[in-house]
Order: C-alpha cells, then sequence, then structure tokens
C-alpha cells in the first residue's frame, strides 16, 4: 500500500483481480453448506440510481460474509430486461429496443462492477435474451398443459384515442395518463394464469415464511382477501329472475332495505328495456365506463345511482325492497350485487341518506352511549340481534352461523368464500416482451407451438407506432405457421407476455444459467434453492413477490422442484430520500451514485449508505455523513499504513499482560461479536459499523503505549481489515496485501472471538453521596452487592464524605453504582 488513500487506484486495481481470478464464481460442493442470496434484479434503464446501490451493498455484505463464514455462497446478478421503456425509446427515437436495452445493460454491468459487488458474473441472465425466453416459453406450455392458462374475452380499458390497452394504474381520474382522454372499455380476448387456483395456498402459505416481514404477508393476505360469507337468494318481484347476492354479514339480512346491482350487471338491461327507467340506467352506465374501481368503491365519493324500477323480495320476511345500480358495487366481486344495509354498513348508510332510504337497525349496541335507533353513521360494531324475529337476543357474531345454516335448511342461501385475488392477465399488446407461443388453427383452436421450435424469436420487421395491437402484427413475417397438429396454415399469437412472468422465475434460472437442455436442472435448483435471504424494495411486497410465490408452487406441482415457496427470509430495504423527500428528477434532489464514486470510491458510498441507517429503514442522505465515512476509512488508512511501515515484532504468539493489553483485547473481542451477531441474520449493519470504528478509536489509543505490544497490534489490526471487509471490500484488500502478502480476503475465513474476553477484569462505577455523583471507582467485575458496598465506603474520598454522619442507608447496583444515604 502506499502511503496516500488513492481510492481510485485501488479499486480498478481490485476490481480488476477479482474479475481476472474468478474469485466469486460458485459451484455445487456438497461438503459445504449452501446459501443463495438474492437482490432483486434492476430493470436495464442504463443508470443506477442509490436505491440500487443500497440494495447491493446489503446484498454484498451478506455474501461476503458467509462466504467467509464457510458457505457455499450463490450471489448472482442479472437485468429484467423486457418491458415497455425501450419501446418508448423506439417510438420517441426511432432507437431498436434491442440496441437500446443491451447498451444499458453493458453500461449498468460496468457500473454494478465499479460497486466490488461479489456477483459470479458467469451466472447472469437477461429475460431479452433468447436463451432465456425460450424457458419463459416453455414454462407457459407447462402451465398451459397443466390448464393453468387459459384466454378469455373481458373488457379492459381502452384509450381511444392512444388506440391502446391501459392498466388500471394508468388510468387516472379516468382519463388516459398520456393523452387525458376519457377511457372507455373494449372487449378483448386475453391470456390468464389461474392464479386463484393457488389463492388458498398462497394465503395459508405465509404462516410457514417465518422470515418475512410481517407487514409484507399482510398486504399480501390483503391482496388475497379471503373473505368467508354467504350468498343469499333474493326474487325480483313480478319477474323470474333471482338475484343472488353476497355478504359477509348474513346477521343483518332483516335490516336489508334495498339493493344494489352493479351497472354492468347482466340482468340489469333485461330488466329496464322499453320502460322509463332505460334511458337514465343507459346514461349512468356510460358514466361509470368511464371509471376504474379504485374510484368506484373509495369512500370518500358521494353516492350515485338510479332506481331500475323494480323490487327484490326479502326471503326472511317478504319485504319488498327497492333496486338500485350504483358504482360502488363492482362486477367482478361477489355476484356483483349486494343486499344493503344501511343501518350497518357506511356505504349503504350513505346512500341511504342521499337517497332517502329506509334505515332498521338490527343489530344492538352493547354500549349504552351508542343509540342504533338514530344513528349518525352505520354500526359496525359487535352486538346483541334485535328487529330479526327468531334470531333476536344472540350475540351477531353467532348469529352469522346461525342464519346462514337457517338459509341452507330453507335453499335460500349457502355459505361460500370469495377472494379479492383475481385471475392473472398476462398478455400485452406489446412488441418488447416474450412471444406467448401459441398458434391458433381453425381446425384445432389454440395449440401451442412445438418444442422444438422454441424459442418463438422476436421478430426485427416491425413498425412501432405506439397505437393499436401489439406491433407484431406489423411484421410480415411473423404471425405465419403451420399448425403443430394439423399442418394447416395457422396464425400465431401476437400478444407478448407481461414481465412480471420474467421475474417469477429467474431465481431458479441463476442456478443453472447455462442448461440448453431444460429450463433447470432439477438436481442444480434442489440444492441451491430455496434463495436463503431476497432483498428488495417493499414496492414489490404484492405484485412480483406474489407471481414468484405462485410460479415455484406450479413448478413444485409440475415436479421441476423440491421447493414449494422460492424466498426464505425477505428484506425489504427502505428508501433513499434526500431532504426527507423521496430522490427524484422532478424535485431535483437526485444524487447520482457515478457522482459520489468519482468523489470519494465505492467503499465510502458502501460505508455511508450501510452506516447510515438499519437496512430496512429510510435513509437520508447527508454529504456530511459522506464527507465522515471518506474520514474514517483514511483514518483506518493511516492507522494500518503507519503500523505496517513501524512493525517490528515477529507476527508469532503473544501474551495478554498489562491492563492496556486486556482492554484491548476485551474491545477486539466484542467487537467481533458484535459484528458477527449484527451481520448474521439481523442485518444491523449501521450498529456493525459503530462498533468497528470503536475499535478503531481504541487501536489508536493503545499504539501511543510505550509498552504496546507490536504481535498483539498485527492481530487486532488483522481482524480489524478481516471484519471490515466485507463493507468496504477494496481498501481492505489493499492494506490485507501489505499485512498479509499470502491471499486474499476472498480467502480468509471470518474470525472466532473468545469468551473468556468478553468480560472484562475490571469496571467503572459511580458513587454517589445522597444522589449527587461524588467519585468513579475502577472495581473488579461483577462484585456482589456486599462487596461492592464494602469498596465503595472503604474508599479513602468517601470516608471523607460520611465521617461523623449517620448513613441511613448503602443501594448497591452491581458493576453500575453505589448511592449512599447519610444524614
Ligand atoms: C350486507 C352487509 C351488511 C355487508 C353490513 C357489509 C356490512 P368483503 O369483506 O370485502 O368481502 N359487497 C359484496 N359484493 C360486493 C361488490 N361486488 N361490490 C361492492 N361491495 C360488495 O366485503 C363483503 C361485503 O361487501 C358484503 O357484505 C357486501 O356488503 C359488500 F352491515 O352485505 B355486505
Ligand atoms: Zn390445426
Amino acid at each position: 500500500m502506499n502511503e496516500k488513500y488513492n481510492f481510485k487506484e485501488i479499486e480498478s486495481k481490485w476490481q480488476k483481480h477479482w474479475k481476472e481470478n474468478d474469485s466469486f464464481k460458485t459451484d455445487i460442493d456438497e461438503s459445504k453448506e449452501k446459501y443463495y442470496v438474492l437482490e432483486m434484479f434492476p430493470y436495464p434503464s442504463g443508470k443506477l440510481h442509490m436505491g440500487h446501490v443500497r440494495n447491493y451493498s446489503i446484498g454484498d455484505v451478506i455474501a461476503r460474509c458467509k462466504a467467509m463464514q464457510g458457505f457455499n455462497v450463490l450471489h448472482p446478478m442479472g437485468f429484467d430486461s423486457f418491458g415497455l421503456p425501450a419501446e418508448n425509446a423506439a417510438i420517441k427515437h426511432g432507437v431498436e429496443p434491442s440496441k437500446w436495452t443491451w447498451d444499458n445493460i453493458h453500461e449498468m454491468e460496468a457500473q454494478l462492477d465499479q460497486l466490488g459487488l461479489a456477483y459470479d458474473w458467469d451466472r447472469e441472465v437477461q429475460t431479452c435474451n433468447p436463451d432465456y425466453y425460450k424457458w419463459m416459453q416453455w414454462i407457459f406450455i407447462q402451465f398451459y398443459n397443466k390448464g393453468l392458462a387459459y384466454k378469455k374475452e373481458n373488457p379492459v380499458n381502452w384509450c381511444p384515442s392512444c388506440q391502446t390497452v391501459l392498466a388500471n394504474e394508468q388510468v387516472v381520474d379516468g382519463c388516459c395518463e398520456r393523452c387525458k382522454s376519457p377511457v372507455g372499455k373494449k372487449n378483448l380476448s386475453q391470456w390468464y394464469f389461474k392464479i386463484t387456483d393457488y389463492a388458498d395456498r398462497l394465503l395459508n402459505n405465509l404462516d410457514k415464511l417465518e422470515g418475512w416481514p410481517n407487514k409484507v404477508k399482510v398486504m399480501q393476505k390483503n391482496w388475497i382477501g379471503k373473505s368467508i360469507g354467504a350468498e343469499i337468494d333474493f326474487t325480483i318481484d313480478e319477474t323470474d329472475k333471482l338475484l343472488k347476492v353476497f355478504t359477509t354479514r348474513a346477521d343483518t339480512l332483516f335490516g336489508v332495505t334495498y339493493m344494489v346491482m352493479a351497472p354492468e350487471h347482466p340482468y340489469v338491461m333485461d330488466l329496464v328495456k322499453g320502460t322509463e327507467y332505460e334511458a337514465p340506467v343507459l346514461a349512468y352506465l356510460d358514466k361509470v365506463q368511464h371509471m376504474n374501481d379504485i374510484e368506484r368503491t373509495s369512500t370518500t365519493n358521494e353516492k350515485t345511482g338510479v332506481f331500475i324500477g323494480k323490487y327484490a323480495v326479502n326471503p326472511v320476511n317478504g319485504k319488498k325492497v327497492p333496486i338500485f345500480i350504483s358504482d360502488y358495487v363492482l362486477m367482478g366481486y361477489g355476484t356483483g350485487a349486494i343486499m344493503a344495509v344501511p343501518a350497518h354498513d357506511q356505504r349503504d348508510f350513505d346512500f341511504a341518506k342521499k337517497f332517502d332510504l329506509e334505515i332498521i337497525p338490527v343489530v344492538d349496541s352493547n354500549n349504552p352511549e351508542i343509540d342504533v335507533h338514530d344513528l349518525k353513521e352505520a354500526f359496525a360494531a359487535e352486538g346483541t340481534m334485535i328487529n330479526s324475529g327468531k334470531f333476536d337476543g344472540m350475540n351477531n357474531q353467532e348469529a352469522i352461523g346461525a342464519v346462514i345454516e337457517w338459509l341452507s335448511e330453507e335453499g335460500i342461501g349457502k355459505k361460500t368464500v370469495n377472494y379479492r385475488l383475481r385471475d392473472w392477465l398476462i398478455s400485452r399488446q406489446r412488441y418488447w416482451g416474450t412471444p406467448i407461443p401459441m398458434i391458433y388453427c381453425e381446425e384445432c383452436g389454440w395449440v401451442p407451438e412445438k418444442e422444438e421450435n422454441l424459442p418463438v424469436l422476436l421478430p426485427t420487421d416491425v413498425e412501432f407506432t405506439g397505437k393499436g395491437e401489439s406491433p407484431l402484427t406489423t411484421s410480415k413475417t411473423f404471425g405465419k405457421c403451420t399448425c403443430p397438429k394439423c399442418g394447416k396454415e395457422a396464425r400465431r399469437e401476437m400478444d407478448t407476455m407481461d414481465t412480471f412472468l420474467d421475474s417469477s422465475w429467474y431465481f431458479l434460472r441463476y442456478c443453472d444459467p447455462k442448461n440448453q437442455e431444460i429450463a433447470f436442472a432439477k438436481d442444480k435448483v434442489d440444492y441451491w434453492m430455496d434463495v436463503d435471504q431476497y432483498i428488495g424494495g417493499v414496492e414489490h411486497a404484492i405484485l412480483h413477490l406474489m407471481y414468484a410465490r405462485f410460479f415455484q408452487m406450479a413448478l413444485y406441482d409440475l415436479g421441476l422442484t423440491k421447493h414449494e415457496e422460492p424466498f426464505k427470509n425477505l428484506l425489504t430495504q427502505g428508501m433513499v430520500n434526500k431532504d426527507g423527500k423521496k430522490m427524484s428528477k422532478s424535485l431535483g434532489n437526485v444524487v447520482s451514485p457515478e457522482e459520489i464514486i468519482n468523489k470519494y470510491g465505492a467503499d465510502t458510498a458502501r460505508l455511508f449508505i450501510l452506516f447510515a441507517a438499519p437496512p430496512e429503514r429510510e435513509l437520508d442522505w447527508s454529504d456530511a455523513g459522506v464527507e465522515g465515512s471518506y474520514r474514517f476509512l483514511n483514518r483506518v488508512y493511516r492507522l494500518v499504513y503507519d503500523f505496517t511501515q513501524n512493525y517490528q515484532g515477529t507476527g508469532g504468539a503473544y501474551e495478554i499482560k498489562t491492563d492496556a493489553d486486556k482492554e484491548l483485547n476485551y474491545v477486539l473481542n466484542t467487537t467481533i461479536k458484535k459484528v458477527t451477531d449484527d451481520v448474521g441474520g439481523r442485518f444491523s449493519f449501521n450498529t456493525a459499523i459503530s462498533s468497528i470504528m470503536e475499535l478503531v478509536n481504541a487501536l489508536y489509543r493503545y499504539k501511543e503505549l510505550e509498552d504496546a505490544n507490536q504481535d498483539f497490534m498485527k492481530k487486532a489490526i488483522d481482524t480489524l481489515v478481516i471484519i471490515l471487509s466485507p463493507f468496504t471490500p477494496h481498501i481492505c484488500e489493499e492494506m490485507w496485501q501489505t499485512l498479509d502478502g499470502t491471499k486474499t480476503l476472498t480467502e480468509v475465513s471470518w474470525p472466532a472471538y473468545d469468551e473468556a474476553a468478553l468480560v472484562k477484569d475490571m469496571v467503572e462505577i459511580v458513587v454517589q453521596v445522597n444522589g449527587k455523583l461524588k467519585e468513579k471507582l475502577n472495581v473488579a467485575n461483577n462484585l456482589t452487592r456486599e462487596e461492592l458496598e464494602k469498596t465503595a465506603l472503604s474508599d479513602d474520598k468517601v470516608k471523607a464524605l460520611t465521617e461523623g454522619k449517620n448513613v441511613v442507608k448503602v443501594i448497591a447496583v452491581p458493576n453500575k453504582l453505589v448511592n449512599i444515604v447519610i444524614k
């Protein structure tokens, strides 16, 4: 090492070394315990941001530590490289999506290397690579053959001016996010995955995922939204139709005062056709079409709706109640119709107030302060049944079951389970995605492409207009094909896959990335999976993590892997903010990793980001904090440099003799223990780093002593460099080369600590007289109360203070304090 800490030279030197020596290459090794650490792979936007730096630094510390601790570590990286931005670049600037993407990938590979991340680059996957998407198509076909993929016509959001399908998130206030024109619905035939078949398993398995943050499990649980209730049949008066409703509150059946159908309910038009209600219903329907489900079900909206001129008959008491349509009832949930109970449901309450409908309470509050006969808002809590015939007097929770039982006996209802989870719409009218490997034949219907013809390659003779159907339809070569079954002329599917499919199994491909015969070999995934530690942003808590779990389960059911769940432990890292706000271009508060690396080096960037906050918390960017990290690394560097310049020891055995030796030995061993504990499992990197900082301070103090033991100090400095290396690997390798010279840190084992040295011989206690601090004493560790009291009272200064006084009481707290009360 040179006298000056030249991070530029040092960092590129070691990056080159690691690359040339394949330092992070992994293979199956049955003699070792495996450890699979995975960070969510990035979309190749072209530039790394601080969120990436944080995500990958966290993963890197874990990977490097586990390797030093003797695990066989798999730590791969790749790119989630299909998606809309590449296509938009083509529409706007006329660049080929593939060129745009590959250029960005190469740029980002270089940026990742600059951070000194310990990846096995031989395992890199890019989802836009035919080597990868061939197997994506193969998996699709396995799912199709198993009945998990189907095509169905469904209304989708359609922007008439952009001529394209929009996702729910792209519809803002009923208008297209891009061009602001009102969005309509269009029936399109789309591919779906039957994720709903897995709803119960996806839900129940959550309990087994002990290494997942609870908040993520709650989000998944809510997304699946299992709700147990009843389906009840109401007759529609003067018709032969039954109106089925889904309710979780069968206990409130006697309190129904009106009904609501979703405006799109298939009965609605039949019921109003030719009546005076037809026109207002049509007008309302038109209005509702421009709204998405989130807007429709918002509880703050003023309630709207239209009476359709018909009445339903309540099966419990024959009461006739009016039927309305309203936006707050969705067609896609339950039966698309509800029984409304304004006394006990807030949305119904608001609607009833607006339309001046009856409010009948059927659950009485057990709280005398609430009068259910004069409600200001719906009463949704537990209580006692009233106005409900034979159910009166029952607790309402029990009444739910009793009413359902009675309905079943009468044949007018039954217990049912509903899920919020919908089947996964996976087709996109886009170019830059995996082609869906299906072929339509007039004779045979939909037929999967033959396995030997995979991959179905993306054509390059396409036009990008940003409008209408998939750009694949503009290719002269792509669509035409022959039916794999009967050999007649047929046509390929033109839609591509949602990119969430690509990211639902990449972690399996990493286990066997070069396999040309199959998506992944079973013995390989069985060895490496499940992922021991997955790290990524909480924004993926629902969709990505749910889809990946679904894939893993389906692949498990296909016998392709022995693990049913993909991720054993999950860490969701917090955001990187600046001045309390999310870093974003529009706020102009973005700090680029490039800038920091150029100015201070990657080690400083890593150290700062790991030190500034615990991984799951938000992190506020601080220039002063970065400066501080940089200064600390310089301080370590100087310590090691000076020491190695003057070192005259033998490098051999040493004895712990003096009090100063003991003190340093104590700090050294507690630091090893602290860092080992903090890094292993809790991932409390910030506290690990601060204990390393204390060790550095202790070393600076020790080094000034005349009788400092050179060999002991060597041992302590060696240890410091080893345990700091997962955080700041380049500078540590550089120092280590001078300290050791035989191995690099990637070949060195994690240090053990000496249990015996974790106990201090002496501790400092305070002595108070009448609660006032009077003296500090160094006493032997772990003295009993009595011993401590005796020691304190026999101290000269304390003696002088208590001389001639009456000692009323002595309170001794071992290893902490003695308080003497005198009069
Ligand atoms: C009567 C009732 C009385 C209800 C009461 C609630 C409270 P979860 O738990 O989310 O499943 N509902 C049913 N289908 C609906 C649809 N398609 N669109 C909008 N709302 C719908 O909620 C189930 C409850 O949501 C059902 O129970 C129904 O209102 C409503 F005091 O029925 B309830
Ligand atoms: Zn055919």
